[in-house]
């Protein structure tokens, strides 16, 4: 079990999508739990990355494309991720703010929500505020949720806060943060509804607001 794991991480660094996804495929066949191959192939891998980026051993081409092999990996466990238990209705917009082109977690937080029955308008990255607030406001939307992985947009969580604050919808939407600079503290700081550290549990805190 423990080497087919390895293999989706080592082919996701090497940016091998499509290998990638064959071998999620069989690990599913095999048995293993979903979050299993999400935890300890898929994020293993991009963990490695991370730290090979940060150390100055690959380069932003190389991660893009271990970016896309993530991705795709994770599309595949998608329709198994979905969280037992009732599934919510409702809607909610999401997106990785403005500035930021990080979108694997804001994907991973999407792919949870859809699994529990939550609509998601999905903004895709580099989101404006304004663009939050609007959709939300279009499509109904109960939650509003912002993904910031830099600590240079950190900052622009809050201009989604400030700009719910400031409109009609201040009260009737919720506005969810998260991403890896993200914290508890920065969460009340901003005067954003929730934070919540992963994916799952992002998922689990929108139930509750639905
Ligand atoms: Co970038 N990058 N990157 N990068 N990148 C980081 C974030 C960095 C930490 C790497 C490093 O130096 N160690 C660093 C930021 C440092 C800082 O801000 N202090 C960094 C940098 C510097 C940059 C550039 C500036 C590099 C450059 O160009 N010189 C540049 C910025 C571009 C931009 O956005 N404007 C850049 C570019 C890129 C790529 C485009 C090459 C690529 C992104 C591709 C893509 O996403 N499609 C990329 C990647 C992949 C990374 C790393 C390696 C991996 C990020 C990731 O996807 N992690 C990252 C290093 C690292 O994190 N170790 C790094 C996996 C993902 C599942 O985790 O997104 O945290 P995460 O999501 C988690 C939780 O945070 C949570 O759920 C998920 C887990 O379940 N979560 C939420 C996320 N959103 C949530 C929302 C919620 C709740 C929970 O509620 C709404």
């Amino acid at each position: 079990m423990a080497d087919i794991l390895s293999e989706i991480s080592e082919n996701l660094q090497i940016g091998k999508a499509k290998v990638v996804v064959e071998l999620v495929g069989r690990a599913l066949e095999e048995g293993i739990p979903p979050q299993r191959i999400l935890d300890e192939g898929l994020l293993a891998g991009m963990g490695i990355i991370g730290t090979k980026f940060k150390a100055g051993d690959v380069f932003v081409p190389e991660v893009l494309v271990a970016a896309r092999a993530m991705n795709k990996g994770a599309e595949v466990l998608k329709p198994k991720l979905a969280a037992e238990g009732i599934a919510a209705k409702g809607k909610a917009v999401i997106g990785t703010v403005k500035g930021d082109l990080h979108d694997i977690g804001k994907n991973l937080v999407k792919m949870m929500m859809e699994g529990r029955g939550i609509e998601i308008v999905d903004l895709g990255v580099d989101v404006p505020s304004d663009r939050f607030l609007a959709s939300a406001k279009e499509n109904d939307a109960s939650i509003i949720c912002c993904s910031a992985l830099l600590t240079t947009t950190m900052g622009e969580l809050k201009t989604v806060v400030d700009a719910v604050k400031a409109s009609d919808i201040s009260g009737k939407v919720k506005v969810m943060v998260g991403g890896a600079p993200v914290t508890q503290a920065f969460c009340d700081q901003i005067g954003a509804d929730c934070y919540t550290p992963d994916a799952a549990s992002a998922a689990e805190a929108a139930v509750g607001f639905i």
